[in-house]
Parts: structure tokens; C-alpha cells; sequence
């Protein structure tokens, strides 16, 4: 097996792209394929403050190594669930990352921040693990980012990631979802720009590039994933691309190319009617957002560290106050 660029010895087969490859092009692969992605979706502007979202894992890891070897002003948020040794093993990758490369890493705990873990928090708010894992994340996501002046929040959803909510997205017609399903999202009030650099890049490709990088990645799955639709959506998918090599992707980027522009509309007339939540501010289309109804019945309190503190002053652009 030999690269295809220099015809050294290749570590790694790249079926979609029909190649092999040795280390140092690997790398090289997947860089010029995130850079591609920013490229093509104008995803960080020069001199752009950027916040990575990191779990500890693979894709994670690999797109905030990648950014910081692209030389872009880039610090870590690492969001600590409290789902038991999960989240201890999840913390300990993320920092041991940090402090290997000298990069920032902003940490919140849910548990000691917000008084309230992931696996109580579903049940008190009778929502699927992830559901409520989803929604907690995006909103600490946001908070951070607008709290921390950064201008991007970056995310490590890699093409079978997004190909799968596409699949479950279309296999239920969930057409406002579609119509937001971008690789970018641009600022709006209350919600910095949100970008998913890893697009262009495999699962298989983000875990091998942690390999060959050295990066120790956290490679246990999440305990509560158990169950998820997200995960037979992948199976599926991976059953089709095995015997049809490019499927994922020319399924992914079909979309965004020939379809995606269709939804645009009434995703858009969904962001017409947000309001400011009563409680923290955040952009929602209830008086209080469902993170703090969430955060409310597991027995938490809005504002980190201490309780809510009751209606906050809020202006928004859009929709009635
Ligand atoms: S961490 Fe959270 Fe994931 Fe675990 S509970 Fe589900 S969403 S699976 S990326
Ligand atoms: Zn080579
Ligand atoms: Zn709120």
C-alpha cells in the first residue's frame, strides 16, 4: 500500500477518496479538508476569537489540534455533564490536551455550576438522556461564547455525524430541522456564528488522525448513548457506505448543494419569533427557555453558582418584548 503523493509507505486507505496515504499526507489531508470546509462556508473571518466545544474525544480533539496548527486564536470549552467516570475520563483528556499544547481550556460544570447532572436532569424533565444533554450543551455552548467575546463557536460534527441527522431528518420529514442543517450558522442576537470545520472529514479519518498525531482521545462512548437513534442512523449509513464508497458524502453535500436552500424559508420564520427568556436572557420561543424549565425541575439554579435570580433585562432584535 502506497501513498499517493509521495509513494512511501501509506498507514491508511481512504476509500472515499479512492487513495492511500502516509502519515505526514495524511495530515496534510485532513487539514487542507478543514481548511476547504472554512473556505467554502466562510466559516472564521482573520483574527476571529474562536471557542471549540471539547468533549475529550476524537473529533474534538482533532479539529481543535488542527486549528491551533492553522494558527487561529482558538481556546477550548470543556462542559462537565456529571455522567459518573464518563465525564472524570472526558475532563481529564480535554486538560491533559490543553496543557500539552499550552492552549486555553474554559471549563463549567453542570453539577457544580448549574446544581444539576445530565442522567437527573433527563429524568426530572422526563427527556431522553441526549435530549436534554443536547439542549443543555447548546445553551452553555452559547453563554460562553457571547460571555467570553469570542466571535465562532466551533463544534467536531464530522461528515458521519451529519449525514446521520440529515438521514433522520428526512426519514421524518423534519423540515424546519433541514432548513438548518448547515455547515454554518450565522451570529444572531444572543447566538454567536456556529461552525462545524470537520464537515469534509470521516469518523474513521478524525480518529486516525488523533492516532498518528499522538493525541490520547477518550475512547470510551458516552454510557447514555445506549439507545439512540442518532447511532442506528450511523449503522445504516455505514451499511450503505461499505458497499458504496462516497455515499455518505455525496448523500451530505447533495444536500447542501441541491436541497438545503428548499427548508431555508421556514427556518427562518422560526427565528422570527424568539423572545428573550424571562429567567436568563437566551433566545427562545417560550417566556422562559426549556433549558431553565429544565434546570428548574432537576432542582438547579439558572444562574452558575448561586439561585436564580429572577427576571433578567433583556434586548433582543426581533419579536415582541
Ligand atoms: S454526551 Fe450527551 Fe452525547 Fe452522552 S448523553 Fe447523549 S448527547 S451520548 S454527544
Ligand atoms: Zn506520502
Ligand atoms: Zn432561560
Amino acid at each position: 500500500m502506497k501513498c499517493r503523493v509521495c509513494r512511501g509507505p501509506a498507514v491508511i486507505d481512504v476509500r472515499r477518496h479512492n487513495a492511500n496515504f502516509c502519515v505526514e499526507h495524511f495530515v496534510k489531508l485532513c487539514r487542507d479538508q478543514v481548511q476547504k470546509a472554512m473556505r467554502e462556508w466562510s466559516m472564521i473571518q482573520p483574527g476571529d476569537k474562536v471557542l471549540v466545544a471539547v468533549s475529550g474525544g476524537k473529533d474534538s480533539l482533532a479539529l481543535w489540534d488542527i486549528l491551533l496548527d492553522l494558527g487561529y486564536d482558538v481556546s477550548g470549552l470543556y462542559v462537565g455533564l456529571g455522567i459518573g467516570d464518563y465525564s472524570d475520563a472526558s475532563a481529564t483528556h480535554a486538560r491533559e490536551f490543553a496543557v500539552k499544547r499550552g492552549a486555553e481550556l474554559i471549563e463549567v460544570d453542570l453539577p457544580s455550576d448549574y446544581g444539576y447532572d445530565i442522567p437527573d436532569g433527563s429524568r426530572a424533565a422526563r427527556r431522553a438522556p441526549c435530549s436534554a444533554c443536547g439542549m443543555s450543551k447548546r445553551h452553555v455552548f452559547d453563554k460562553a461564547a457571547l460571555d467570553g467575546g469570542f466571535d465562532v463557536l466551533a463544534t467536531g460534527h464530522n461528515l458521519d455525524d451529519e449525514a446521520a441527522v440529515l438521514f433522520g431528518n428526512v426519514l421524518h420529514w423534519q423540515t424546519d430541522y433541514l432548513g438548518r442543517q448547515l455547515p454554518v450558522l450565522p451570529a444572531r442576537d444572543g447566538f454567536p456564528r456556529k461552525v462545524k470545520p470537520l464537515v469534509r472529514l470521516a469518523e474513521r479519518e478524525t480518529a486516525a488522525y488523533c492516532v498518528v498525531r499522538g493525541i490520547d482521545y477518550l475512547v470510551e462512548e458516552c454510557p447514555m448513548a445506549a439507545g439512540n437513534r442518532h447511532l442506528s442512523y450511523k449503522e445504516a449509513l455505514n451499511v450503505v457506505e461499505s458497499t458504496s464508497p462516497g455515499a455518505k458524502h455525496d448523500f451530505y453535500f447533495g444536500f447542501l448543494a441541491r436541497a438545503s436552500e428548499r427548508f431555508q424559508a421556514e427556518a427562518e420564520t422560526d427565528r422570527e419569533d424568539l423572545l428573550a427568556c424571562l429567567q436568563c436572557g437566551a433566545p427562545t420561543t417560550t417566556e422562559v427557555c426549556a433549558f431553565c424549565r429544565l434546570v428548574e425541575r432537576a432542582g438547579g439554579h439558572v444562574e452558575p453558582g448561586g439561585p436564580a435570580h429572577g427576571p433578567q433585562p433583556v434586548t433582543l432584535g426581533r419579536g415582541p418584548r
